[in-house]
């Protein structure tokens, strides 16, 4: 954990800060947008930004909230609340819920992460299972709200589990932040 926000996570932030700096001496109105919508607006930008910022930012916003927000010491256990119901009833239950996460991340061709989100996009939203490759967040989809995210790089799990990754996957579990994952989906859903 350590090695992954001193080092990794560090790096995406140093590189998004110098393609911000960048971004501000070209399009300050752009630059001034909250780091999501900069995201949702990718095409607008400058051709020589567009990937520095899809990769950095991304990995910026995909780290923060990881770390910040979704793993902590002595966690695990089961969801409940609103949250609780919400998996039930688009998942059917909490144990077909996390087999469909665990293959999302376990099947992630080379690097990138799975993802719980709200899909505002339909009406009523939806609880839903995805991956995205690289650093590509689901945030830069307008409407849709990542709340658990599983970093399944081999930087997030290399020193500690090899090559195994669905070891890791099965380990991560008992970290889940609940709590904070019924917070954001109290908040997504306003
Ligand atoms: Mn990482």
């Amino acid at each position: 954990m350590t090695v992954h926000h001193s080092g990794h996570h560090q790096a995406y932030t140093d590189k998004l800060n110098a393609a911000m700096t960048a971004l501000q001496a070209v399009d300050p109105v752009m630059a001034a947008l909250p780091l999501t919508e900069i995201l949702q607006k990718l095409p607008q930008l400058p051709a020589n930004l567009q990937g520095p910022i899809r990769n950095n930012g991304g990995g910026y916003v995909n780290h923060t909230s990881f770390f910040v927000d979704w793993m902590a010491p002595n966690a695990g256990g089961n969801p409940t609340g609103d949250l609780a119901t919400a998996i039930d009833t688009h998942f059917g239950s909490l144990a077909t819920f996390k087999t469909q996460f665990s293959d999302a991340a376990a099947t992630v061709f080379g690097s990138g992460w799975a993802w719980l989100v709200v899909d505002k996009t339909v009406q009523p939203p939806i609880l839903r299972v995805t991956a995205t490759s690289n650093q590509d967040t689901p945030l830069s989809t307008v409407g849709v709200i990542p709340i658990l995210g599983l970093d399944v790089w081999e930087h997030a799990y290399y020193l500690k589990y090899q090559n195994k990754r669905v070891a890791y996957i099965n380990a991560w579990w008992n970290v889940v932040n609940w709590n904070k994952v019924g917070q954001l989906y109290t908040q997504a859903l306003q």
